[in-house]
C-alpha cells in the first residue's frame, strides 16, 4: 500500500561459538525486511547462509528475490493481494516467509492486534531442546549437552554425519540416561550405500528419533528406516509444504512407519503455508515440533506464532533463545528458558523491543525500497 516503505539489510552477527552441520559451519549471516508505515514498523528474517547449503536459497537468492517481488507487492492493496504476489512464485520460501512476516508485524502494529490471536493460537509453556552442534570430542560434546542439561533442556538433538555416528549418540545415552536424544544427519547419509544403513541401523539403538538421514527428495527409504527399526524417524529438508504432511500419513499408513516431521515455518514459504501444515499433521495425528534454524529472535517470533497453533503431539522444539547462539540478542527483551521451557508470547508485532541500532551496527549492507 501507499507509504510503505523497505529496507533489505544484510546483517553479519556474531555466534557465540562454532555450530557445525553436516554442512560446516554457519556464518552467522541473515537477511532481514524491514517494513515502516506510520509510526509502525515490521521485520522478517530469512535464516539463510551465503551458500546454499540446506536449501537452494542463499543471502543473494533471498535478496534478489526480495528487490524483484517488493515493488509488485507494493502496489498491491490488501494483505491478501500481496500474497497472491508470493503464491504465484515457485520456490524461494524462505524470501517468501521474510516478506510475509515483516508485512504481517507490521499489519499487527497498525491494526493493534496479536498475531498469536489472529491465528487463533494461544500462548504456553512449550519443552524446548537443544541442537548441539558436531564437535571434535566426545568430551567436548558432553560439556555442551551438560549445559543445556543445566538449564533443563526437554530432549538432546545431536547433529551426526558419516564418521561422527554412532560415537556420540552412545556417549549421550551413557551419560544422560533417561533424556530424549534426536539425531539430526541433515541429510547426510546416503540410501544407496549400505554401510550407511548399517551405521544408521546402529545410531538407532542409542536414540529416540533419527533427523533426516537422507538427501531432501526422498520419503520412502526414511520410511523404510522408520519401519525395520522401529524408529521415529523425523524430516526436516524434506518437508516444504502442507502436501508433503500429507503424503507422511499416507507412507505411514501404507508402510507401517513412524514418520514425524520438523515444521520450520521459513521452509514452508511463511505463516499461512505453516498453519495449513499444523492443520494436517493434528488431522492425520503426525506429530511435529518447531524447528529453528538459528534464527534470531525474529525468526524466533514467527516460530512462536506458529508454535501457539499446536494442540498436541508437539515435541520439544528448537527454541533456545537466540542469545544462546548469539553474541547477543536482537531483543531487549530476550526470551528465556524456564525449566526447560518458553512462555509463549501474545504481543503485538514480533511481540519484543527489537534492538534495531544493533542490528544497524552488525548490517554489511542496506537496500532501501
Ligand atoms: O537441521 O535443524 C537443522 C541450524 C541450521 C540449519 C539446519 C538446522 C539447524 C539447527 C538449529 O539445528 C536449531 C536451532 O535453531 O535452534
Ligand atoms: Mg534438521
Amino acid at each position: 500500500p501507499e507509504g510503505i516503505s523497505f529496507d533489505i539489510v544484510i546483517a553479519k552477527l556474531p555466534l557465540k561459538r562454532k555450530f557445525r552441520t553436516s554442512f560446516g559451519e554457519a556464518y552467522g549471516t541473515r537477511v532481514f525486511l524491514l517494513s515502516r508505515a506510520d509510526e509502525c514498523i515490521g521485520i522478517g528474517e530469512a535464516p539463510v547462509d551465503p551458500y546454499p547449503l540446506y536449501s537452494g536459497e542463499f543471502v543473494e537468492s533471498v535478496v534478489e528475490f526480495a528487490k524483484k517481488v517488493l515493488p509488485e507487492v507494493k502496489a498491491q492493496d490488501t494483505v491478501s493481494g500481496m500474497y497472491n504476489v508470493l503464491r504465484k512464485y515457485r520456490g524461494n520460501n524462505f524470501a517468501k516467509a521474510m516478506i510475509e512476516y515483516s508485512i504481517l508485524t507490521l499489519v499487527s502494529c497498525l491494526t493493534n492486534t496479536s498475531l498469536v490471536k489472529a491465528v487463533g493460537g494461544r500462548p504456553f509453556a512449550l519443552p524446548v531442546q537443544e541442537s548441539i552442534g558436531i564437535v571434535d570430542s566426545v568430551d567436548e560434546l558432553l560439556k555442551w549437552a551438560e549445559e543445556a542439561i543445566s538449564w533443563g533442556a526437554r530432549r538432546l538433538k545431536v547433529k551426526i554425519e558419516p564418521g561422527w555416528d554412532v560415537e556420540p549418540v552412545k556417549a549421550l545415552s551413557r551419560e544422560f540416561p533417561g533424556v530424549p536424544i534426536l539425531a539430526d544427519a541433515n541429510g547426510s547419509f546416503s540410501p544407496l550405500k549400505d554401510s550407511h544403513w548399517e551405521i544408521l541401523s546402529e545410531v538407532a539403538q542409542y536414540v529416540n528419533s533419527i533427523e533426516q538421514p537422507f538427501p531432501p527428495g526422498d520419503l520412502v527409504n526414511s520410511a523404510k528406516l522408520s519401519y525395520e527399526e522401529a524408529i521415529e524417524v523425523t524430516l526436516d529438508e524434506s518437508v516444504t509444504s502442507p502436501n508433503n504432511v500429507v503424503e507422511l500419513a499416507t507412507l505411514n499408513e501404507e508402510m507401517g512407519s513412524f514418520l514425524s516431521f520438523n515444521l520450520k515455518p521459513p521452509r514452508m514459504g511463511g505463516l499461512m503455508e505453516s498453519l495449513k501444515s499444523v492443520e494436517l499433521a493434528q488431522q492425520y495425528d503426525i506429530p511435529l515440533f518447531i524447528g529453528g534454524s538459528l534464527e534470531t529472535a525474529v525468526g524466533r517470533s514467527l516460530n512462536m506464532v506458529v508454535a501457539s497453533t499446536v494442540s498436541k503431539n508437539l515435541e520439544p522444539s528448537d527454541f533456545s533463545p537466540d542469545q544462546y547462539f548469539y553474541e547477543r540478542s536482537l531483543a531487549k527483551d530476550p526470551f528465556d528458558i524456564e525449566c526447560g521451557f518458553v512462555r509463549l508470547r501474545d504481543g503485538i508485532g514480533v511481540m519484543f523491543d527489537i534492538d534495531i541500532d544493533y542490528l544497524m551496527s552488525r548490517a554489511i549492507e542496506k537496500i532501501s525500497m
